[in-house]
């Protein structure tokens, strides 16, 4: 088993309950990696692409069996269930499934790039990763909590503004964590 960590997001229709169907379906059925934790859920300005609304942003972290691609396939086949929609890079999307880190792997295989290439320096991940545990390293970058430090240092423009949704929680399918 291999300590894995997904990022969600989602800023179209209804949110909260995408995100909420994104956590049931990575966590359920045949293969299903067990949870270890689940972030607070954070609205988050848009970075990067054309205007769009806001998203909502989750991490979970969880304990997978096989291999990346495996989680990667299991995050695509989430993304289709809940109708992903799409037209430009970085646009706005129902949902989406990001592994942003599986083990210490580090691979350059353009279909699946690990660690996350840019999460890094995406506050919208690292904020509910720190939450969710906040002894993670970000392979090949060091300490969760540094690489947020520099983040939120480097953001002087605020455009990484985030603010913690204590009245959205994302709930564990029943059954799910004693696999
Ligand atoms: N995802 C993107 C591009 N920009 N901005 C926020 N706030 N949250 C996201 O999840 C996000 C984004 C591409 O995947
Ligand atoms: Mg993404
Ligand atoms: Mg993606």
């Amino acid at each position: 088993m291999t300590r894995a960590v997904l990022a969600l997001g989602s800023n179209m229709g209804d949110r909260m309950a995408t995100l909420q169907g994104a956590v049931d379906h990575l966590l359920t059925g045949e293969g299903a990696p067990s949870p270890v934790a689940v972030s607070p859920v954070y609205e988050t300005a848009p970075v990067g692409g054309p205007e769009q609304g806001a998203y909502l942003n989750a991490v979970l972290v969880v304990e997978a069996g096989g291999e990346p691609i495996d989680l990667l396939r299991r995050g695509q086949a989430a993304e289709r269930a809940f109708d992903r929609v799409r037209e430009v890079r970085w646009g706005p999307r129902t949902l989406d499934v990001d592994i942003v880190a599986f083990g210490d792997v580090r691979d350059d295989d353009p279909e699946l790039i690990l660690p996350h290439p840019r999460a890094h320096l995406r506050a919208f991940v690292l904020r509910p990763w720190l939450d969710a545990d906040p002894e993670a390293d970000l392979p090949g970058h060091g300490p969760v909590a540094d690489v947020l430090a520099a983040v939120v240092a480097a953001d002087s423009a605020g455009e990484q503004e985030l603010n913690r949704r204590d009245d959205l929680r994302l709930r564990l399918p029943e059954g799910s964590g004693n696999r």
